[in-house]
């Protein structure tokens, strides 16, 4: 009774008084994200593939969300989101390759501009650096994995030697321990590389990993037949577009050797990446490959192409679960001095990611679609005292509410136009509702070449519309077809189901501030730069070529 009414007290006041000196201590906020983490790599949400019970330790200290997703599954845009609180076709950062737009307004600077101490250290991938951080040291671009360069706050630009996890952790708390001030509350953002490709995991636990072998999804042959023509056009199959050498490690001299054909800029991929390494890393990563390549020579000249795809789904997942295992490591070592430190009591810890990932559903890498394993992300929360542990929940979150749920446990107004909605309530098991939730994806052409789309999400359907490339209309039933296998768009028993939920999207557009015209303006964007062979790499020409065919 004692603890409500204390809280209840906390919550009228951080409310009221914002903007003047509160007289009572607001949380600590932890921001812990990963690149690319699918949430069937965490064992608190799935065992099959990968133990993490420092991430897992998130989870059972606080609630874990089963339906957290995200509005546009890539990584800038879904980092814009988190800051802005707003869809990408309203902060502007719709794809990975256009500046982050930095006149908008994001929770950090809210938080700091009323009394919070800031810091973000890790992957940023904007293109700029953060407005409204005390500190930061971010990677450029995507970083990499060995002996990583960051673009810090106060000594420039630098190069740390070792392995970017472990580095990011010491950054991290090298802040709590000597630059964190006890006087103010703070919001730490901590975010990972990993497990983003090319894959390359800490040395120490390259024998374990490449020695394991993995359960296949059901979908791993996938032939794309029940849905509409995006999902066969894609290119992120796992036979067909992952790389022997820069993603599956082997060398360009083997692939040369045994005659495969280089599969995009793979060989130059592998040399980026592997040349990094230092003389004592390369050594070590050499102990382990030459045997890999070894046994691969024997064995290439008589696979099929299920073995094909059998073997380079093996090797994508010893890696992409190898930068896992020092991600979970180091969550453990923050958890560690938080714990020891007394500093658990008053924080909220969030862990997430910027987007899910196919771990070979559908035959896949990478993410994009709005199918489940790229839309839905892994979330949890805790916050001791607050939120009750163990607890699990099914409610469709978004990426979208995140800085509405700090500027709530802060006490900070949110912007009337920010576009989610706090998470405060649902979390401290009061009403919260949402029936439905929008998704769009803008990145198109591009790498993967996974049409734009945007779609409704509901707990039992998705309809989801695909245009620019091709106009189709696709309708899952997530109930009936949990692997979503089948468009049912045009079933007749679906009729009334169909129509009702395209009523539903048109409201949800409307409610998002979302049209055809603002798609087109994006569209005339790309056209205009791509034009002038300014981004995604396409030719003058080919450009030309998009432009005429759509007059
Ligand atoms: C790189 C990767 C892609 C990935 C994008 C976006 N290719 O371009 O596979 O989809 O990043 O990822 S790589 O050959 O350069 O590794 S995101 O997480 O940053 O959005
Ligand atoms: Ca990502």
């Amino acid at each position: 009774m004692k603890k409500i009414v204390v809280w209840a007290f906390i919550c009228v006041f951080s409310h009221t008084l914002v903007g003047q000196k509160l007289p009572i201590k607001r949380p600590n906020i932890i921001f812990i994200m990963s690149d690319d983490h699918a949430y069937q790599a965490i064992s608190a949400y799935d065992q099959r593939l990968l133990s993490t019970p420092n991430i897992d330790r998130i989870a059972k200290s606080g609630i874990l969300f089963t339906n957290a997703s995200v509005t546009n599954s890539i990584c800038a845009p879904s980092r814009a989101t988190i800051l802005t609180g707003k869809h990408s076709h309203l902060n502007g950062k719709v794809d990975n390759h256009f500046p982050f737009d930095t006149t908008n307004v994001t929770f950090p600077q809210l938080l700091q501009s009323n009394g919070y101490q800031t810091a973000m250290f890790g992957k940023l991938h904007f293109g700029n650096t953060p407005k409204g951080f005390d500190q930061f040291k971010i990677l450029p671009d995507q970083g990499n994995y060995y002996n990583p360069d960051f673009i810090t706050k106060n000594e420039g630009n630098i190069k740390v030697t070792g392995y970017v996890t472990d580095i990011i952790t010491d950054m991290t708390l090298d802040w709590l321990k000597k630059e964190r001030s006890p006087e103010k509350p703070f919001m730490l953002m901590y975010l990972h590389k990993a497990p983003h490709r090319p894959w390359l995991m800490a040395e120490r636990h390259l024998d374990e990993m490449t020695q394991k072998t993995f359960p296949e999804p059901k979908t791993l042959f996938d032939d794309y037949a029940g849905r509409t023509s995006p999902a066969k056009e894609a290119e992120m199959n796992i036979l067909t577009s992952m790389g022997w050498a820069g993603d599956n490690k082997i060398y360009p001299a083997v692939l040369d050797s045994l005659k495969i054909p280089e599969i995009r800029s793979d060989k130059q991929r592998f040399k980026a990446d592997m040349g990094r390494l230092n003389s004592s890393q390369k050594a070590n990563f050499d102990r382990v490959y030459d045997r890999i390549n070894a046994e691969f020579k024997k064995v290439y000249p008589s696979m099929t192409d299920q073995d094909k795809m059998r073997w380079k789904f093996q090797r994508y997942m010893q890696d992409y679960l190898g930068t896992l295992r020092a991600v979970d490591e180091n969550v453990g070592r923050l958890l560690d001095y938080l714990e020891a430190n007394k500093l658990m009591e008053n924080t909220i810890i969030v862990y997430t990611s910027d987007q899910g990932f196919y771990l070979g559903e559908h035959g896949w890498f990478d993410k994009r679609f709005v199918y489940d394993e790229s839309f839905k992300t892994p979330l949890m929360i805790s916050w001791p005292g607050h939120i009750k542990e163990g607890q699990r929940s099914d409610a469709l979150v978004q990426n979208l509410d995140y800085a509405q749920t700090f500027l709530d446990a802060a006490g900070v107004p949110a912007p009337a136009d920010m576009q989610g909605q706090s998470l405060i309530p649902l979390v401290t098991g009061k009403p919260w509702k949402r029936d439905a939730v929008y998704y769009h994806y803008y990145e198109y052409p591009a790498e993967h070449m996974v049409n734009r789309h945007y779609a409704i999400v509901t707990k039992k359907y998705k309809l989801i519309h695909y245009y620019f490339k091709s106009d189709e209309w696709e309708l899952i039933d997530r109930e009936k077809d949990p692997m979503e296998m089948k468009n049912v768009y045009n079933d007749p028993a679906y009729a009334s189901i169909r129509k009702d939920l395209h009523k539903q999207l048109d409201a949800l557009r409307v409610k998002y501030k979302d049209n055809p015209e603002i798609s087109q303006g994006y569209i005339d964007r790309f056209l205009k730069d791509a034009a002038n062979g300014k981004v995604y790499g396409l030719s003058k020409e080919k450009a030309a070529k998009m432009k005429a065919k759509r007059k």
